[in-house]
């Protein structure tokens, strides 16, 4: 809390050309009878005026209206193809009994050839030797790189720039041997492996290191026609943007690659990275299932409820995640044309899976699970089923049928539990899509 602090006094007194001009800390609220609760704005309501009342209309009117809406008030709008170019890839080793046998492991180093100042993306890609044909993929980026997602000595170590780790894992920003394996217990290879799935991932500061700075080195300096941006603006892309495009681009490698079932391929994130894999998956319908775990304020959570997490604070201490836009919503939620369970609609006809934890109260999980509770009626225009409850369930107690849901103990993580009950979900709706 207190470096969230500290960058918002530090941009304030920089816009306001002040030496430096301390601001009250926001009060962070857990009291559920203070949340607010404000009405949402309407799903189903064009801006026309007209109601939504067809899964056509909802195609064809209403979404594309929200997506414009979600790249000019939240995330930003993703440059188009002409303005990337040509896409590279190249494979960069392949190990046909990585984890003891139970895998083939390709690394395949992904570039764009028209700007060359984009150091490029390692993407990484394991898929089980035991299957009856194409594997069905999970796709992520990770906080630590390919390094730190399986701790196999022959991985390259990323070279890119590192968050700063006291436990060694990276010094002067850069990772060190330390950090091998370091994110294993968010990756349960092994166990997704033995289940079938093949998984694909690549460190997000591949495509932008994370941090306010970190566009000058990443995808979206080298992106912006003048190369040399000062400033960003409203409806211009955000880091998350930066990622989510990296997540497509992982989409383009395994939708080329005949060991993947690419009919079926989930992208899933951890808390900022679930933000971006929320947004990933509303921009690109490659992805037929889109896991959001613990992705809280700016992802799964309604930012109408003041609880943990609120705009105000996101927009404060990560003002690189999102459009310019987005921050005037401070303490205005009320005022933003969107809230996030339109964003869980825009994966709709295809299945969502919304993940809390108890002690995450920081990503409000009550709000995550209304997020997927109000997104039902655009579910229901294609004849898909949602949670089957209107009440949260308790820790531990799965629920769903296109849009999942669950809540376990513990604190903000990804866990082997919750990719267990990811691994089941997908096993069951990609069956029923067979
Ligand atoms: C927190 C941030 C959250 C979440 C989290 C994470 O500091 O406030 O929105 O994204 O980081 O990514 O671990």
């Amino acid at each position: 809390m207190m470096k969230r602090m500290i960058s918002g006094c530090w941009l304030v007194a920089v816009a306001c050309g002040m030496a430096y001009a301390a601001e009250p800390e926001p009060v962070v609220n857990y009291d559920e009878s203070k949340a607010g609760n404000l009405p949402l704005p309407e799903l189903l309501k064009t801006s026309a005026g007209q109601t939504v009342e067809t899964a056509d209309a909802w195609i064809k009117i209403r979404r594309p209206e929200i997506v414009a809406m979600f790249e000019r008030h939240v995330y930003g709008k993703t440059p188009p193809p002409e303005a990337w170019g040509k896409v590279e890839w190249k494979i960069a080793g392949i190990k046909r009994d990585a984890l003891g046998g139970l895998a083939t492991r390709k690394l395949v180093h992904v570039s764009l050839p028209g700007h060359p100042a984009w150091q490029g993306m390692d993407v990484m890609l394991y898929v089980p030797n035991k299957r009856t044909g194409p594997a069905p993929c999970f796709a992520g980026l990770s906080f630590n790189g390919n390094h730190a997602v399986s701790d196999e000595p022959d991985i390259p170590l990323s070279a890119r720039w590192m968050r700063e780790d006291k436990t060694g894992g990276a010094e002067g920003n850069r990772a060190t041997e330390l950090s091998r394996g370091k994110e294993l217990g968010r990756w349960p290879l092994k166990m997704l492996m033995e289940r079938g799935f093949a998984v694909a991932t690549a460190y997000c500061g591949d495509l932008e290191p994370d941090h306010a700075d970190g566009w000058k080195t990443g995808l979206r300096a080298a992106l912006s026609p003048d190369g040399a941006k000062t400033v960003w603006c409203d409806g211009e892309w955000g880091a998350i943007g930066a990622w989510a495009w990296g997540l497509s681009r992982i989409a383009d490698c395994l939708e080329s690659d005949p060991d993947i079932d690419s009919k079926h391929l989930a992208v899933i994130g951890h808390s900022r990275l679930g933000k971006t894999a929320l947004w990933a998956g509303a921009c690109d319908p490659r992805f037929s299932l889109v896991v959001s775990n613990e992705s809280g304020e700016g992802g799964a959570a309604l930012m109408r409820r003041d609880i943990g997490e609120t705009t105000a604070i996101i927009t404060k201490a990560f003002p690189h995640w999102f459009t310019p836009t987005y921050a005037r919503y401070a303490g205005k939620a009320a005022d933003c044309p969107v809230d996030q369970h339109m964003l869980v609609a825009l994966i709709a006809p295809r299945s969502i899976y919304i993940a809390s934890a108890v002690d995450d109260r920081w990503a409000d999980p009550k709000g995550e699970f209304l997020a997927g509770l109000d997104a039902e009626p655009v579910f229901a225009l294609f004849g898909m089923k949602g949670y089957g409850t209107t009440t949260q369930p308790p820790p531990g107690k799965p629920v769903g049928d296109a849009i999942g849901y669950h809540i376990r103990e513990g604190k903000h993580d990804l866990t082997e539990y919750d990719w267990q009950q990811y691994a089941e979900f997908a096993k069951r709706r990609f069956g029923e899509e067979k």
